[in-house]
């Protein structure tokens, strides 16, 4: 594929450009051997195009030196979350979450077994997760660099990341339903995370699908947040019963309409499938009806009648029912054209952005109309619940032609909004109406350019694009094909995020940067400002839990190193530094319980040790300060040469000791 184009030259890549003499290089494609030191002779023996050039010299990262934004990313199918450098799009760390990760102990010690197993459904271990959503912790609607939240879809579980070691602390398993989707979304204070629900169910146990009206409902769950003890409190949470169309995305208000939540829905048919039976599909019967539900939930009002005791009890959990919602002004709905997906909300909280699969619309709503048509009550009708519907022309501000399979929108801080296109492979850059326009004097609702991806983007993410004061600058397009953008590894091909320079609002959009995702279906991501984040060198003392931030019980410091046998159970406190394990020698009997701490008492930064028993399964990593357990049965005899799994020293491969059970 050639490239020839000069668009997005900046002056300063212009001035590179000059420099090494390449305008008017024409791409060519091969890619050899290059012996030269000589910029523009490289670039032509690699058959670069100044536009490539130029995208090369604007994601560069000498050597360090760090990049400016931090992009967590969903891993997707591996459960996890992935850390990635803008602009250098380099992966920085992988965050274990739902699903055990051997490099980071993550499931294999006593303490973060413990974690995962909080997200447990029934009892059952469930080790992997579809992880959709990433949200960081916001402080006036602006990310604070503190938490991160995220939900799994296939099990309906949110789980709660502190970005001070950028380690899952928490897991909460939904009790009510075992599919969500339009999570996680914090409100501006983070006081609530917001997990919305996708396919309906029976809240509890079995009915038929003829009874799908009565008994499956949707819902939303809102999860109370405590910042202090940085852990979701399931006890002061609850979840909005919903009718049982499938509710997708959701977005919190900011600004002017903190307090409300916004959530789409598709299936308001309430189709139920069975193909086999001679129904329609779901994908014909989920999309009869020119219009679905925008579900607008008052989230404050929802919380006072919580307090005030209204909810229902399931499962243990609070539901705020249906009747009272709809009653008491919690919830209402605006028609959106069908099949929608993304809602969100702009910068200062007055537009909601919903776009819809089938439709290359964006449908815009004001928010300030919407409210003006719940006092004076401009409802269509009620749904078959009985919530009230608003008159759609009462509330929409305008429709706007984007193209083909629009998806999701982010916002910059020059007016503008960028919209995925699915259908087209494309991010199309418009312009907002109202203040916006006003303030940078440009055609209110009017598209003003677009860029190929490659190929089928889902989400965008635009650095900050989704809080209240956007940085634009630069825009990552998730997609889920690359078909030909990599080298041929089978038919199982990996992700494709792409990044977008949007830093010129007078400029065209520049492609800068292919980093293929090889673990997983990433959807959405969030961009923050790296200097907003203040992780830990090192844990704050020696004899640390991470999965609590406070001192471990079992703290271990030189000289305290010991074995204690009390009847069947053997406990070791263990310390690790560079270059030994002490004690060297553990002896038991087959069938003794073993409990044992490992303490790593280094206080250099990035002294990190492993810890590898064979034949028992424990591999953990164990970082400066940290004290970590592992606990089973010594039930095979034999002789267990365990060894620190982590290069830490030139003497890193006598680091290691005996293991010896008896028979
Ligand atoms: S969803 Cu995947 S592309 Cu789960 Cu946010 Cu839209
Ligand atoms: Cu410690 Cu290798």
């Amino acid at each position: 594929m050639k490239r020839h184009t000069l668009r997005g030259l900046t002056g300063l890549a212009l001035v590179a450009l000059l420099l090494i003499g390449l305008i008017g290089c024409q791409g060519g494609g091969q890619t050899g051997a290059v012996v030269s030191e000589d910029p523009m002779e490289i670039a032509r023996a690699r058959g670069l195009s100044p536009a490539d050039v130029v995208a090369a010299v604007k994601t560069y990262q000498p050597t360090g030196t760090y990049d400016e934004y931090i992009m967590f990313a969903s891993g997707g199918h591996s459960g996890q979350v992935l850390v990635i450098g803008i602009p250098s799009m380099r992966l920085l760390k992988v965050i274990g979450v739902f699903t055990p990760e051997p490099w980071q102990g993550w499931g294999f010690s006593k303490e973060t077994k413990e974690v995962l197993a909080q997200g447990n459904y029934d009892g059952k271990e469930l080790t992997w997760g579809d992880v959709h959503h990433p949200a960081l912790s916001e402080t006036n609607g602006d990310y604070d660099g503190q938490f991160l939240f995220v939900n799994e879809k296939a099990n309906s579980r949110v789980a709660v990341i502190d970005l001070r070691d950028f380690e899952t602390k928490q897991i909460v398993k939904n009790p009510l339903s075992l599919s969500d989707h339009g999570g996680t979304f914090v409100t501006p204070n983070t006081e609530w995370v917001i997990e919305g629900g996708q396919y309906a169910a029976p809240f509890e146990g079995y009915a038929p699908l003829d009874q799908y009206k009565e008994k499956y409902r949707g819902l939303v769950t809102f999860w109370k947040f405590d910042r202090e003890r940085g852990r979701i409190i399931p006890e002061q949470s609850f979840a909005l019963e919903l009718p049982p169309y499938w509710q997708d995305l959701c977005d919190a208000g900011k600004q002017v309409s903190e307090g409300w939540v916004f959530c789409n829905s598709f299936n308001t048919e309430m189709a139920t499938g069975g193909v086999e039976k001679g129904n329609p599909p779901f994908e014909a019967g989920a999309s009869q009806r020119d219009m679905d539900y925008l579900h607008l939930i008052n989230l404050r009002k929802a919380a006072e009648l919580v307090e005030a005791g209204r909810t229902r009890t399931i499962k243990g959990f609070k539901v705020l029912p249906l009747d009272v919602a709809a009653a008491e002004g919690v919830l209402y709905f605006v028609p959106e054209p069908k099949s929608p997906h993304g809602v969100d909300v702009s910068p200062d909280g007055n537009y909601l952005v919903v776009s819809g699969k089938l439709d290359p619309h964006a449908t815009i709503y004001n928010f300030q109309k919407i409210q003006d048509a719940i006092a004076n009550e401009r409802f269509s009708g009620r749904d078959d619940y009985g919530v009230p519907i608003l008159d759609f022309d009462a509330v929409v501000e305008t429709q706007i032609e984007l193209g083909l399979g629009p998806l999701h929108t982010q916002f910059d801080p020059n007016g503008y909004a960028y919209t995925s296109l699915f259908l087209e492979s494309a991010v199309v850059r418009w312009t907002l109406g109202g203040p916006w326009a006003e303030k940078h004097g440009r055609d209110p609702w009017t598209v003003v350019d677009k860029v190929s991806v490659h190929y089928n983007i889902g989400h965008l993410a635009v650095a900050e694009g989704d809080n209240v004061n956007p940085d634009g600058r630069y825009l990552v397009a998730m997609n889920k094909w690359s078909v030909d953008r990599f080298a041929n590894v089978g038919p199982l091909l990996p992700q494709n995020f792409q990044l977008v320079d949007i830093g010129n609002p007078n400029g065209p959009m520049q492609l800068l940067y292919d980093m293929p995702i090889a673990l997983g279906e990433p959807h959405y991501a969030q961009i923050i400002k790296a200097d907003k984040l203040q992780p830990w060198e090192v844990y704050p003392e020696v004899g640390w839990d991470p999965t609590t931030q406070s001192r471990h019980p079992a703290a271990t410091r030189p000289g305290e190193e010991r074995i204690e046998r009390r009847g069947n159970t053997v406990e070791i406190w263990m310390t690790a530094t560079r270059s030994h394990f002490t004690p060297e020698h553990v002896e038991v009997r087959k069938g003794d319980r073993v409990i044992w701490h490992i303490t790593n008492i280094e206080r250099a930064r990035d002294a990190t040790h492993g810890f590898a028993l064979p034949g028992y399964n424990f591999n953990l990593s164990i970082e400066p300060g940290e004290t970590a357990t592992i606990e089973f049965v010594a039930d095979r005899d034999g002789v267990f040469a365990f060894y620190c799994t982590e290069f830490c020293s030139a003497l890193h491969l006598e680091m290691a000791g005996y293991f010896l059970v008896r028979p």
